[in-house]
């Protein structure tokens, strides 16, 4: 059994980036990750078309000066093959590797109470304990795939976006349906549309999207940006999502039709996500969303030609902003070639599949390969899947049957020395999510060590503080019009998941300056002993 002082869940973004914050405060540290690979989601979504809807000079970590000015991102939104070869050169370059373990799918994490020790195992068995357990299991990182009557009939390949194969599909020659119009539907459709011999995309619900207007980065721009890389950086950081766009000023109904009208044209053709930016209030007012959303609606239809087509493709059951919108490259578009078709199965749902396809209530679509571009069991998916157990035999599924609690989106009362990253509470899928993680992942190492300094045997979250703060997070969810629509960002996602709202919408600045002051404040919110409370107990009893 192999003791370290931090066990980190998760190769990915969030757990490299962890490892090496707690290496730099001298803490040691072992990922566990169930891959044999590294990399999190951006190992696993290897669909064609898959990139990141964040710029690169963006979509990347601020920690090292030589590394940024080192790196050449070759686009303005990078492909999946090009993160993941950005993180696997990160691993290399700052000798992370040898602290990951592969092929170490946890199963169950065990608190021991009296040793304040985590007891981990992988589903092959071995067998770990920590001082401190680090949670970096992604948000959007446990696949949802539906089970129709009939599946298992299918004589053709099913492929899910999310765990998609290694080796290359070769589309030519194939009928592909592709299940689910999000980001992930949205990109790989008129990518696969180029080879498929025919495309089905079956929609139920349609989406907004913004063209991506990606290009190739020349090396003026590679310079310009290198040249003020801390400026851009910093920029970001207080940008309320971590993606360097300042809101709007004036809200939208104070300025003229003609001025409302020239700004959302403006930050269509240069923002991507900046667009929800345009106006303070887009994300916040029902008659500022209305205009926003018609705006859209207007732009996507005119990428449609025909009026049918037109009147499913584009949204009208949610307001622009209130469910992640997509940033693509031309998804609408693809439906003008003659061998896409959209089945609407809103209107007409899948009864079943058979060996030839697929059945709606309005007939068989012959299929070779089916697509689940599905999602996710978004926020708590991930870390829900491990058995995680906690003081008194309780699981971290059974605290959080009623949905997620946490203290600042760090940690959860009950389950001393664990924290999660980028997990719910947190701005996470609200953010840049690279800016989140960065700002956890150096604040736990700087706490850890301190704690570590200071003979603190186990930390742990209040039940006060959890509450405090979880009921904050709605609170300034009800500000907003996030709660209007079902997704994923309230467990809409999921039949039968707790409907509240999981990330935190107050900002990455407004969250880093919480975390600053629960550090100021010793550690608020929190409980630190220099014994464990359960050994403390005992002790107590035996001088009774
Ligand atoms: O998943 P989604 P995604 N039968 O949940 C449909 C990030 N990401 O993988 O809305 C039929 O958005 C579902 O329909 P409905 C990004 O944050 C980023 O596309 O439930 N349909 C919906 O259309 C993104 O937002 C990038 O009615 C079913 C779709 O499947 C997030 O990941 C790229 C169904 C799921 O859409 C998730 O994106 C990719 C069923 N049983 C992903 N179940 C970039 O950076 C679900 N659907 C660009």
């Amino acid at each position: 059994m192999a003791f370290v002082e931090t066990l980190i869940v998760g190769a990915g973004l969030a757990g490299l980036r962890s490892l090496y914050a707690l290496r730099e405060q001298g803490v040691s540290a072992t990922v566990l990750e169930a891959s044999d690979e590294i990399g999190g989601v951006w190992n696993h979504n290897r669909y064609p078309g898959a990139r990141c809807d964040v710029e690169s000079f963006d979509y990347s970590f601020s920690f090292s000066s030589e590394l940024e000015q080192e790196w050449r991102w070759s686009e303005r939104y990078p492909t999946q093959p090009e993160i993941l070869r950005y993180i696997n050169h990160v691993a290399d370059r700052f000798d992370l590797r040898r602290h990951v373990e592969l092929n170490a799918r946890v199963e169950e994490a065990a608190y021991d109470e009296q040793q304040a020790l985590w007891s981990v195992v992988t589903s092959d068995g071995r067998r770990w304990t920590a001082k401190v357990l680090m949670l970096c299991l992604g948000q959007l990182s446990a696949p949802k795939t539906p089970a129709y009557p009939g599946q298992d009939s299918f004589a053709g390949q099913i492929i899910v976006s999310a765990t998609w194969p290694r080796e290359a599909i070769d589309f030519s020659g194939k009928r592909v349906g592709i299940i689910g119009t999000g980001s992930s539907g949205m990109q790989m459709t008129p990518v696969i549309a180029e080879t498929a011999e025919h495309l089905t995309v079956f929609q139920r619900t349609a989406n907004y999207s913004l063209p991506a207007a990606n290009a190739p980065l020349t090396d003026e721009e590679d310079a310009r940006v290198k040249a003020n890389y801390a400026e851009r950086r910093e920029q970001i950081r207080n940008s309320p999502s971590g993606l360097g766009f300042r809101p709007g000023k004036v809200r939208t109904l104070e300025v003229s039709a003609d001025e409302r009208e020239a700004a959302l044209e403006k930050s269509y053709h240069r923002l991507g996500f900046g667009f929800a930016l345009t106006f303070p209030d887009i994300l916040l007012d029902e008659e500022a969303n209305a205009v926003a959303s018609e705006f859209l609606r207007r732009k996507m239809g005119e990428r449609i030609a025909d009026p049918a087509l037109r009147e499913k493709l584009v949204p009208n059951d949610h307001g622009f902003g209130t469910r992640r919108p997509s940033v693509d490259g031309g998804y609408f578009e693809a439906f003008a070639r003659d061998n896409v078709d959209l089945a609407d199965i809103r209107e007409h749902p899948i009864r079943e599949f058979t060996p030839e396809g697929i059945r709606t209530d309005v007939g068989l679509h012959p299929l070779d390969i089916v697509i689940f571009a599905t999602g996710f069991d978004a926020i708590t998916g991930a870390l829900l899947k491990p058995r995680i157990v906690g003081r008194d035999g309780q699981t971290l599924a059974e605290k959080w049957a009623d949905g997620p609690l946490t203290q600042l989106g760090l940690a959860t009362a009950g389950f001393p020395n664990m924290v999660m990253v980028a997990g719910p509470g947190s701005p996470s899928v609200l953010s840049n999510v690279i800016v989140s993680i960065e700002e956890q992942a150096d604040w736990y190492a700087a706490m850890i060590a301190k704690l570590k300094a200071d003979g603190i045997a186990e930390f742990e979250a209040t039940e006060a503080a959890e509450r405090a703060w979880t009921d904050y997070v709605q609170q300034r969810a009800k500000e907003t019009l996030y709660m209007k629509t079902n997704s994923f960002y309230n467990g809409g996602e999921v039949a039968g998941k707790p409907r509240v709202f999981m990330p935190y919408s107050g900002g990455v600045r407004h969250y880093r300056l919480q975390l600053q002051q629960c550090a100021a404040d010793d550690y608020a919110g929190f409980e630190l002993r220099s014994a464990p409370a359960a050994q403390q107990a005992t002790k107590q009893a035996e001088h009774a």
